[in-house]
């Protein structure tokens, strides 16, 4: 059976969790067991590896190869105890980010090497992949538009404009290297219509 695990992926602001609460309302409705969670985070560890990567001042002048690896160990036990549970359990697990974050951030934005990623991922996840991803994509600019209201930026919301055009030509590419798991959604629509487009590949990859 395939894998019920469920990630969505893009820029910041394109809407990952506005999309992932309607999908997991529209699942329940159906009687659907449904577990949502995020990356970084999701467990105890992982919610403090997430200060650390964004807020923290400990974390503020971080390497690029310590992140890597903050982001490795929360998704290390994030997999362990919240994402391979819940599939054993049969539910759909909806997760706001997952591997190709780190394939784009660390490795397409920061120029990490794409092979020590994919070990890494390989290692974190023991093998766990999304049965289905949504890339929500989103030019730079609207995502900057959405996150005007937010108050303050994080550490890597600070980055400059070409790290996120960086950041969109990876998710792009992932997507056209993996079409039949990658949906690439255009989130510039309204919340509606993303929704749908959502829904739509949903159904034409899973019999509910
Ligand atoms: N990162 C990494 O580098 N490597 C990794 O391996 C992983 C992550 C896993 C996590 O940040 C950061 O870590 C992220 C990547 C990096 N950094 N960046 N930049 P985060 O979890 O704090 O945030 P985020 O994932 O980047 O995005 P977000 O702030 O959570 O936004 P979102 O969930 O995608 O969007 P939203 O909250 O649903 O919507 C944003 C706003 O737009 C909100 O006001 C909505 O009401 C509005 N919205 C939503 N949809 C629409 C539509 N369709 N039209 C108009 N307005 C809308």
């Amino acid at each position: 059976m395939k894998r019920r695990l469920i990630t969505f992926e893009g820029s910041e602001g394109c809407g990952k969790t506005t999309q992932i609460a309607r999908l997991k309302e529209r699942l329940e409705s159906l009687g659907e067991q449904v577990v949502v969670t995020r990356e970084p985070g999701g467990t105890a560890l992982g919610e403090a590896i997430r200060h650390l990567l964004k807020d923290a001042p400990e974390g503020r002048h971080m390497g690029a190869r310590a992140e890597l690896l903050l982001f490795s160990a929360s998704r290390a036990e994030l997999v362990g105890k919240v994402i391979a549970p819940a599939l054993d359990d049969g539910a759909w697990v909806l997760c706001d980010r997952f591997i190709d974050s780190t394939v784009v951030y660390q490795g397409s934005a920061r120029g990490l090497a794409m092979e020590m990623i994919g070990r890494l991922n390989d290692f974190a996840t023991a093998g766990v992949r999304p049965g289905l991803t949504f890339l929500l994509d989103l030019s730079p600019e609207k995502a900057a538009e959405r996150l005007q209201a937010r108050a303050t930026k994080d550490r890597i919301e600070e980055e400059d404009e070409a790290f996120f055009a960086r950041v969109r030509d990876g998710f792009l590419r992932l997507a056209e290297v993996e079409p039949h798991r990658i949906k690439r959604i255009d989130a510039d629509g309204s919340p509606e219509a993303v929704a749908e487009a959502v829904w739509k590949h949903f159904t034409e990859a899973f019999v509910l």
